[in-house]
């Protein structure tokens, strides 16, 4: 089982430690395609890496080659709603996590949509929960 894992990079990293325990349990699940992006260290301003077309067509190639796409989606990122979008073209089973907070909501284009499962949590237990619920759904 192939799993994309998108979460805020340039869109602000303060749930880095976050993305980073949802990606060690997506692991007992199969293989974390994109398991910098849960990487602690790796700030939104870095950009000595490669280029943005390259990390645009990497990711997009990764992206094809996955099952599902599960998100984390509390930080607006435009990139994250870029991949969520292209998952949901590809009729991959998309998971949207997202941690409910006062004076905000998630986009519409996220909860409007049938296309992607979209759950409210606000432990990480609650987020393990919700990602056994979707795998075992899917199987
Ligand atoms: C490192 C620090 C800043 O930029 C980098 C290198 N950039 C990226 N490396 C890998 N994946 C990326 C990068 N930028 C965006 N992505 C993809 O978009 C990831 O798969 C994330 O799920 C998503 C984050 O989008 P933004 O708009 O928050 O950056």
């Amino acid at each position: 089982m192939n799993i994309y894992f998108a979460a805020s990079i340039r869109g602000g990293r303060k749930d880095a430690k976050i993305y980073s325990e949802i990606v060690d349990y997506l692991k007992s699940y199969g293989t974390v395609l994109t398991e910098h992006v849960g990487d602690i260290t790796l700030s939104e301003m870095g950009d000595d890496g490669p280029t943005d077309k390259y990390i645009h067509d990497r990711d997009l190639a990764w992206l094809d080659e996955s099952d599902v796409l599960v998100s984390e989606v509390t930080n607006v990122s435009l990139g994250v709603g870029y991949e969520i979008r292209d998952a949901e073209r590809l009729e991959m089973p998309v998971l949207c996590l997202y941690r409910p907070q006062v004076g905000k909501a998630l986009s519409a284009m996220i909860t409007g949509s049938d296309q992607n499962i979209n759950k409210d949590y606000h432990t990480l237990d609650e987020a393990k929960k919700h990602i056994d619920d979707f795998f075992r759904n899917i199987k």
